[in-house]
């Protein structure tokens, strides 16, 4: 019997996720079951309850996106006006930048540009990645 729970503690220590895919390090409660998810929108009621999602409701703040797309994206599943990019960007602004200058080092402000997928980002939310930026002008 030590040997099975010994192989499951190290198993999860691995692993950090459980069946639904999601870092279930944000401090779930011990003992909830990950197996349940009952407005069935992919995420389980004990992540609902981390994310303060309505575990009843799969678009707890209405926008037509449910909880668990929101998750994955980045998007704010309590707020409305926050949704997923159509082109399927994450939103990693930390909403700790400011504008420094356009020198190597500095942070450039927060550009708003319509991407290929006619919708306008915010290129803070490109933060904590490399990206190549073309741009172009004609006139
Ligand atoms: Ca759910
Ligand atoms: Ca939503
Ligand atoms: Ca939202």
């Amino acid at each position: 019997m030590r040997i099975v729970l010994l192989l499951t503690t190290t198993l999860c220590i691995a692993s950090c996720t459980d069946a639904d895919g999601l870092n279930d390090s944000a401090g779930e409660a011990d003992g909830c079951d990950e197996t349940i998810d009952t407005d069935g929108d992919g995420l389980s009621d004990c992540d609902e309850a981390v994310l303060g999602t309505d575990p009843l409701v799969g678009d707890t703040d209405g926008d037509g996106v449910t909880d668990r797309v929101e998750s994955d994206c980045s998007s704010d599943p309590l707020n409305a006006a926050d949704a997923c990019y159509a082109c399927g960007w994450q939103k990693n602004d930390p909403g700790t930048l400011s504008e420094s200058g356009a020198e190597v080092g500095d942070t450039i402000g927060n550009l708003q540009m319509v991407d290929q997928c006619g919708e306008t980002v915010s290129m803070w939310d490109f933060y904590g990645d490399y990206h190549v930026l073309f741009m172009t002008a004609a006139w």
